[in-house]
C-alpha cells in the first residue's frame, strides 16, 4: 500500500496537466469569444462610400431603418460617378457577411430592378442575427467593375 504522501507525489502530474488543460480550455474559450464580439472601433457606418477603386460613390437606402432582424425586406442602391453623375447601366451583385462569424446571409439578395436614374432595387435582404455585417456590391458598367462595401451595426 503507498502512503498517502507517495500517492499525493504520483498524482501531481495529472493535477499539473489538468490545470493546464483547463487553463489552455478557458483561454480557448475566451479568445474565441473576445473574436466573435470584437468589432473595430473606427468602422464607417456610413450610407454612403466611395469603391475601392474610386470609380463609383454609391448610397444605399434601406427599406426600413433600422433594419430589423429575420425580416425580408429590400433596399434601393443609388450609384454614380464620383462627379455626381448617374450610373444608368450598371450590372449589380450583392451579398452580405458577419466577418467575426464566417457566415453569410440565408438569402441570396439580387438586383431585381433599374429603376431609373442611378436607383436600383435590391430584393431578398435578410438577416439573420444582430452584429456587425458587411454588405458587398459588385457594380460594373461596360468593361469596369468596383466594389463598394457597407458596414451596418444591427440590433437583434
Ligand atoms: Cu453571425
Amino acid at each position: 500500500m503507498p502512503t498517502p504522501r507517495r500517492l499525493h507525489l504520483r498524482r501531481r502530474p495529472i493535477l499539473i496537466a489538468a490545470a493546464a488543460l483547463t487553463i489552455l480550455v478557458l483561454a480557448y474559450l475566451g479568445f474565441t469569444m473576445w473574436r466573435m464580439s470584437y468589432v473595430p472601433a473606427d468602422l464607417d457606418y456610413s450610407t454612403t462610400q466611395l469603391s475601392e477603386s474610386g470609380l463609383y460613390q454609391a448610397t444605399i437606402v434601406p427599406e426600413t431603418e433600422p433594419i430589423a432582424i429575420n425580416q425580408l425586406h429590400t433596399w434601393v442602391i443609388h450609384i454614380e460617378t464620383p462627379d455626381g453623375q448617374p450610373l444608368t447601366d450598371a450590372t449589380v451583385t450583392v451579398d452580405g457577411d458577419m466577418p467575426q462569424h464566417g457566415h453569410g446571409m440565408p438569402t441570396r439578395p439580387q438586383v431585381t430592378q433599374n429603376l431609373g436614374n442611378g436607383d436600383y432595387l435590391v430584393e431578398g435582404m435578410k438577416f439573420q442575427m444582430g452584429g456587425w455585417w458587411v454588405v458587398d456590391f459588385l457594380i460594373g458598367e461596360g468593361s469596369e467593375q468596383d466594389k463598394v462595401s457597407f458596414n451596418l451595426m444591427l440590433e437583434g
